[in-house]
């Protein structure tokens, strides 16, 4: 639309002197704003939105360098709200370029008639909260400014540009362009020779066509990235025919899912897949051209895993190598320092192949920074470029810094947003913030935003927002704010979230560490779409958990509280159990509860490959016992582990806990050898307990046989195989051998007593029951027995036990009495560690590659083993530091709260 046109119909305030009283004020005129100011006006709100550009657009107002097209497929890059619009507008390409973008939301403007309601050119420079008049002030660079009950910034995630930080920007003589603000009239690059500094998407996106168009293109790369061809065309017709199948089905898919965009969740490890089984996956998706497909598809542990995501990083590198002829460039343009897709990848159209032309240099600035530009160039520390233009697709100051350029945002008692902030952006749900009554943001820190198809994220926020501010009309509320027990709460679970990714582990604009000296930290939510409108609904079925809302007449509305204390995949699986509405174990039987556990193991991902698997049998104390053997793929011989099994001494076997064992084998690098003990109710205590101990008593003897280290072994469980383990180490201490080294008790049975808090406040919800637990003991001891140390270990003597490690988990009835167990070994001298593992259940650490937040906790008991051991500390991928701040110092071991 032309500019005349658009002022024309553009907000009539816009001439006004008085101070403009609205509902609501939204800053930006993007995707978030547009649906918002259509939503809130259906809604019967007064609502102006400001923006400092001269149409609609946003992020796509402003990005109009060449190559400029979304990476998210058009058919999901577009509002969702009205199935009419949906019906009305025809993308013509996979990937819309720029000017199709802004022609869509320039159509979506017109088609609810917009633009009446908005003041373009103008840009909100300050808002402060009345706390007596219950209203924002915004101040703004034309007119007099506006009155607001409800302050909401759509100002978008990429949109303040970044400064180069590079000296002498201000001497060069020639043309400078930064793709983020692109000129409107065309910019003439044939014949000149230019230079791109940065290779984030908007470098490489333009790259390939200003290659096309210059004498000579030199690319200045500090960082290679990540990227993938577009296979850019017509829609691809599968994805067509999916969503026209059923348009409703695949919107409401979308909105569940993990990143915005309907791809089924991938079940298959790599591990579970031959070298040509995963790279005929990866050669599928790379024809596809999908980021979401590619970063989703191939197998499972792609996204969360080192060791799984490396292979495709592999592949990716062997693509570069292929296409790039000069393997020093090739070399150069490949990315190892970084983890695939812990940086946003790249969609890209011929992007590598542009390293063959003739008139296009890179210049590797890993090996020769830049010096300085100068008046004619770009001066390397080791040679001088001469340029007639310079182009920085250098990025964004991005999630924070459209919202922190209107400064300062003054909220309750004089506080300003950037002063909170100062430390990292904190937030309630990424919409609201404490101390900030009123004020609400659209995909802001700690929303999944960027990390998902933004137009799922934005229509969900926007959505929510409206109902929340219509049910306040309804109720007469005037304000709501997030409370500091919410917002801290909304930090630990965006802390905890950040584990299931390996963004953590990379230096991106995700993280702040684009921009020199901004606070470091994970700014989107890693926890994905779905689960995080789950939340949000959850938030209003609890009366608004986390905010206080207040009216006129002194009312006031507040349920505090955190709205989620479990680990984000502790809380989906147990979800899922729910769901299913199992009958409770203790109501199957002995036999009916081992078949539901043979079933449930065998739905569950298989375990890592480990260097030998050893199926035997022992002597126990009448007749032999099975155990199963696993050996690490290093070379031997190694110390031996002891592994008791879990299953309330009822159920499971010596395989039962496979996927642990294999996983403690392999961070570990010793032997462990799984006892399949007898089981209750066919042998009641002390079996198990004797069992337990005559295995160790065999293992140790015949440690050289089993291809072990000679001398002391270690003993490890979980459970009920955590209460063999410590009462072996008794037993061991009382009898005479043998030496144990050290002993892991993983969420250990230590006491036959009820009336710890743990057993009331977790009674129920969280697997294991305390009803379970009742059964297990029915079972297994008569209460006459119960006293006795060989089935409750913390009554026995605990002087001259081998130093302990363990763990206990907040949502389980046992946790106080592992806790017990841990201090009563503390004063009776036992070298003791305890990990308190916060939001976790009883069998958070044994579902290995479902519960990806155990996996800090295994290293750590890994690391213990080996210190009990003897052995050198390791820190391997799988056990790498994976606290959310990088700069914070290490945890405490002693009692960590993980
Ligand atoms: P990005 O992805 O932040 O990329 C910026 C690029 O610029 C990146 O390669 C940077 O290297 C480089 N850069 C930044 N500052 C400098 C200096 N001073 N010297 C040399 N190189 C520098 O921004 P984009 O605009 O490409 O993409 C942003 C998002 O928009 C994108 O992810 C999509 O979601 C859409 P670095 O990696 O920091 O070493």
């Amino acid at each position: 639309m032309p500019d005349a046109a658009v002022a024309a119909r553009a907000s009539e305030a816009t001439s006004d002197n008085t101070v403009q009283q609205v509902d609501i004020a939204v800053v930006g005129a993007g995707f978030a704003g547009l649906y918002l100011l259509h939503r809130l006006r259906k809604a019967g709100f007064t609502t102006v939105v400001l923006d400092e550009a001269g149409d609609v657009g946003g992020t796509w107002y402003w990005n109009r360098y060449p190559g400029a097209r979304c990476d998210i497929q058009t058919i999901d890059y577009s509002y969702t709200f009205d199935p009419e619009l949906e019906s009305a507008w025809k993308w013509s390409e996979k990937y819309a370029t720029q000017p199709e973008i802004l022609r869509y939301l320039g159509f979506v403007a017109d088609r609810y008639d917009l633009r009446r309601d908005i003041r373009f050119g103008t840009r909100v420079k300050a808002a402060t909260w009345d706390q007596a008049a219950e209203r924002w002030r915004l101040t703004i660079d034309r007119g007099a400014g506006i009155s607001c009950r409800h302050y909401i910034m759509a100002t978008g995630c990429l949109s303040t540009p970044k400064p180069p930080e590079i000296d002498g920007v201000n001497d060069f003589k020639g043309e400078i362009y930064f793709t983020g603000r692109w000129p409107h009239e065309e910019v003439k690059l044939a014949g000149k020779r230019v230079a791109v500094i940065g290779t984030g998407s908007s470098g490489i996106q333009a790259i390939p066509l200003i290659a096309e168009q210059a004498a000579h293109l030199t690319v200045f790369q500090r960082t290679p990235n990540f990227a993938l061809p577009a296979h850019n065309g017509p829609a691809p017709a599968d994805r067509v025919a999916l969503l026209e199948s059923d348009r409703a089905g695949y919107r409401e898919q979308a909105r569940w899912s993990l990143a915005g965009v309907p791809w089924p969740q991938n079940t298959v490890f790599s591990w579970q897949l031959s070298d040509a089984e995963r790279r005929e996956r990866f050669e599928k998706a790379w024809a596809t051209g999908d980021l979401v497909c590619i970063l989703t598809q191939l197998w499972a542990d792609q996204g969360g895993d080192p060791d799984g995501n490396a292979l495709v990083a592999e592949l990716i590198r062997e693509k570069i190598r292929a296409t790039v002829k000069d393997p020093e460039a090739a070399a150069a343009l490949s990315p190892y320092d970084h983890p695939f897709g812990a940086k946003r990848p790249c969609l890209d159209t011929n992007y590598y192949a542009t390293y063959n032309r003739a008139n296009v240099t890179l210049v590797n600035l890993r090996q020769e920074p830049i010096k300085s530009i100068t008046a004619t160039g770009i001066t390397t520390d080791r040679r001088s470029f001469d340029l007639d233009v310079i182009v920085f697709a250098t990025g964004f100051d991005a999630m924070t810094g459209a919202i922190m350029a209107v400064h300062p945002i003054t909220g309750r008692g004089g506080k300003s947003l950037s002063a909170v902030w100062a430390n990292g952006p904190q937030t309630y749900l990424g919409l609201a913030v404490s101390g900030f009554p009123n004020l609400f943001m659209i995909t802001g820190p700690g929303s999944p935003s960027v990390l998902s198809n933004m137009i799922v994220s934005i229509e969900q926020h926007v959505d929510w927002i409206v109902d929340r501010l219509a049910a306040m009309r309804e109720t007469g509320f005037t304000t709501i704010e997030a409370t500091e027990t919410a917002q801290a709460g909304w930090e630990r679970h965006m802390a905890d979230c950040s584990m299931l990714t390996l963004h953590r582990l990379a230096n991106t604009w995700y993280t702040g560490a684009n921009v020199p000296g901004k606070a470091r930290g994970v700014m989107p939510y890693t926890g994905g779409v779905g689960p995080y409108r789950a939340i949000c609904n959850e938030v209003v079925g609890r009366g608004m958990l986390g905010f206080r809302l207040t009216g006129p007449d002194g009312r006031q509305q507040c349920n505090d509280g955190e709205i989620v204390r479990l680990q984000p995949d502790v809380r989906l699986v147990l979800n899922m159990l729910a769901e299913m509405k199992l009958p409770p174990i203790e109501t199957m039987g002995a036999a009916g509860a081992r078949a539901f556990v043979a079933q449930f193991n065998a739905a569950r991902p298989a375990g890592r490959p480990v260097g030998d698997v050893v199926d035997g049998t022992l002597p126990g104390t009448d007749g032999l016992l099975p155990y199963r053997l696993y050996r690490p793929a290093t070379p031997g011989p190694h110390p031996i582990v002891v592994y008791f099994h879990g299953g309330g001494w009822v159920l499971g076997d010596e395989q039962s806990d496979d996927p642990f064992c294999r996983d403690l084998c392999r961070r570990s690098g010793m032997i462990f050898v799984s006892v399949g003990y007898r089981h209750a109710p066919e042998h009641r205590f002390p079996t198990a307990a004797e069992d337990g101990y005559a295995a160790t008593r065999w293992i140790a003897q015949h440690a050289a046989e089993l291809g072990g280290r000679p001398g002391p072994v270690l003993v490890a469980g979980w459970s009920a195989g955590g209460n063999i383990a410590a009462v072996t180490c008794q037993l061991a201490r009382d009898r005479g051998g043998p030496e144990i080294a050290g002993q892991l008790l993983v969420c250990p049975v230590t006491d036959a007593t009820f009336d710890r808090s743990s057993y009331n406040e977790n009674a129920e919800g969280y697997f294991l029951t305390r009803s379970l637990m009742y059964w297990f003991w029915d079972l297994y001891c008569s209460p006459a027995d119960r006293t006795d140390p060989r089935c409750s270990p913390l009554r026995g003597k605990l002087q001259g036990l081998p130093p302990a490690f363990v763990v206990t988990a907040e949502f389980d009835p046992l946790r106080d009495e592992g806790i017990a167990y841990a201090e009563a070994l503390g004063a009776a001298g036992v070298p003791v560690e305890q990990l308190m593992a916060r939001g976790h259940f009883h069998s958070s650490f044994t579902m290995v590659d479902v519960v990806i937040t155990g996996v800090s906790g295994r290293a750590r008991m890994a690391e213990a083993l080996r210190r009990f051991a003897g052995l050198p500390q390791t820190m391997g991928p799988c056990g790498e530091d994976v606290r959310r701040d990088r700069n914070a110092p290490p945890p405490a071991v002693n009692a960590a709260a993980e």
